[in-house]
């Protein structure tokens, strides 16, 4: 893997003693340093790839599905499907109709190549931006917006679909993977008939300053257990470049625990793919934890209660653009005569149809009773939160005549 080292943060004061990033460091590091790509941000395929990992070459032929039509269709319509519930999400989040809304723009093919990577034994553990992962786990689409309206603390039965809840503090679930992927490598041993598995741990540049990380890494390490850690860089934590929470490339740290890293083009969906492919059989073979790096880019803010204009600038936005995850699918399909006019129309109409169907479920979620969510704290009824019960129905019950004459 490319080894070099990148240049210091540097820092400005401003008057009210605020740190800011400079302008020369501008929030990017090096965009191609050792990352590995198959399909090109111009929609071009390469003949194959490989790459140097902890001393001999890997070739990620057998992972890749650069050759199979139907195959690199659906991945696609996945992340197509995906985009169109983040735009409908969002307009729902500006009508008022969702707290809040987390996008996911710009980061579909590492979501989608991922979790597609990923076989129905595994169990991946997501952030709070997984919804791509969300849709190759069989999650019904309407189930995670019931936690961005409220109506729910979680949304989806993860023993259901291998799918963890999301997680809202930040690298907390790197710890529940390692944990869940010890758990996993016991059951193996005690009864050998079940299949191999592993868990991912999916987490972001900014979450890769945690100290959770750090002791995730090195469990993971110690007890060679069967779990990937999946940093989507997506260059921001929230208005924080990824150029403050590293000098190198976030990948080649898994070198300091003692197992591979590898930084691909999270852009690339068929790279994504296969590289995750490779780092799960490695991780189910008993060879221990792998680290990825999917470099990308987070097009939208960081949640609906962000503006990102107030800190990065739009020409880096726009420089992003033609290197869009679907566009340069959409081109390789097109120019390889595996996709035409036809099938892109009516991806466009079932999309279409989703968003309508998706806004009606979110229009007839009935909210709990508030006085339920008392019965959620604790597993056994617990004298405090009775107590406070008792405080909220004797207030509500103060508002019993406004109910009447309104
Ligand atoms: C332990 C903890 N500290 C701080 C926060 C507030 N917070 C929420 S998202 C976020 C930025 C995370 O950035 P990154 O890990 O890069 O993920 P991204 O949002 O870019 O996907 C921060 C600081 C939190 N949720 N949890
Ligand atoms: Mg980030």
């Amino acid at each position: 893997m490319n080894s070099s080292r990148l240049p210091a943060a540097e820092f400005e004061v401003e008057e009210v003693g605020r740190a800011v990033h400079s302008d020369d460091v501008d929030g990017q590091l090096e965009p191609d340093a050792g990352m590995l790509q198959i399909l090109s941000a111009d929609g071009t395929m390469a003949g194959g790839l490989t790459a140097e990992i902890a001393g001999s070459t890997v070739d990620f032929s057998p992972y890749l599905s650069a050759s199979d039509p139907a195959h690199l269709r659906s991945l696609y319509r996945d992340m197509f499907m995906i985009r169109r519930f983040d735009q409908e999400s969002t307009a729902l989040q500006r009508q008022g109709q969702l707290a809040l809304w987390v996008p996911l723009t710009g980061q579909e093919a590492a979501q989608i190549g991922s979790g597609r990577a990923l076989e129905p034994q595994d169990y991946a553990f997501p952030t709070y931006r997984e919804h791509g992962v969300a849709l190759t786990r069989g999650v019904e689409l309407p189930d995670i917006l019931r936690l961005f309206r409220g109506v729910t603390n979680g949304g989806w039965d993860p023993r259901e679909r291998n799918f963890h809840l999301y997680t809202l503090v930040l690298a907390a679930q790197s710890l529940h993977a390692v944990g869940y992927a010890m758990g996993m490598q016991r059951d193996q041993l005690a009864d050998p008939s079940l299949p191999p598995a592993a868990s991912i741990a999916y987490f972001g540049d900014g979450a890769s300053s945690e100290g959770d990380i750090h002791e995730s890494m090195v469990f993971a390490a110690s007890f060679n257990a069967p779990v990937v850690f999946f940093c989507q860089n997506n260059q921001w934590a929230i208005s924080v470049p990824s150029s403050v929470q590293t000098r190198v490339p976030l990948a080649q740290r898994a070198e300091g625990y003692g197992f591979p890293g590898i930084r691909v083009d999270g852009n690339d969906v068929v790279a994504v793919e296969a590289v995750t492919r490779w780092a799960l059989e490695h991780a189910r073979s008993g060879q221990g934890p792998v680290l990825i790096e999917a470099y990308t880019y987070r097009m939208s803010a960081h949640t609906t209660a962000d503006d990102p204009t107030k800190y990065r600038l739009s020409r880096d936005e726009q420089e992003w653009q033609p290197r869009d995850p679907l566009a340069r699918l959409e081109v390789y399909l097109r120019s390889a005569g595996m996709a035409d006019d036809t099938f892109f129309e009516e991806l466009g109409a079932e999309a279409r149809a989703m968003a309508t169907d998706l806004r009606q479920a979110v229009l007839s979620m009935t909210a709990p009773e508030l006085a339920d969510r008392f019965a959620a704290v604790y597993a056994e009824p617990h004298p405090l939160v009775q107590e406070e019960l008792r405080f909220f129905q004797e207030y509500e019950a103060g508002f019993a005549d406004e109910v009447k004459h309104a």
